[in-house]
């Protein structure tokens, strides 16, 4: 299937989503997205105020980071680039998994 480009040379040059643009700017990464629109945006916060849950927030979604960039590497099927844990990207899912 051919990869389609007008995303990542129009709208975020590093080609993940999720991405928001907004007044011509755009804010990657899901955490900068969420307090972007917090901060931006009226309505209840998307983010906890309690700041322990706020940092249980940035942990799940870290390792959420972690467990998307291993199976992205696994279905590109370009090897285990950043993984430098023992078994590689299959290892790594496994360690997340069980
Ligand atoms: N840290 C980023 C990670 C974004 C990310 O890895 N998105 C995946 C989909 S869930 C993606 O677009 N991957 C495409 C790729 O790596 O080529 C975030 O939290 O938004």
């Amino acid at each position: 299937m051919e990869e389609a480009h007008w995303y990542k040379e129009k709208v975020y040059p590093e080609n993940k989503v999720p991405a928001l643009e907004h007044n011509n700017v755009v804010i990657g990464d899901s955490l900068d997205v969420v307090k972007y629109i917090d901060n931006n945006f009226e309505g209840p916060s998307l983010l906890p105020n309690d700041p322990a849950k706020r940092e249980f927030v940035e942990e799940l979604l870290a390792y959420t980071d972690k467990f998307v960039g291993a199976v992205y590497a696994r279905l590109q099927g370009g090897g285990d680039a950043g993984f430098e844990r023992k078994g590689g990207s299959v290892g790594f899912l496994d360690q997340l998994l069980y």
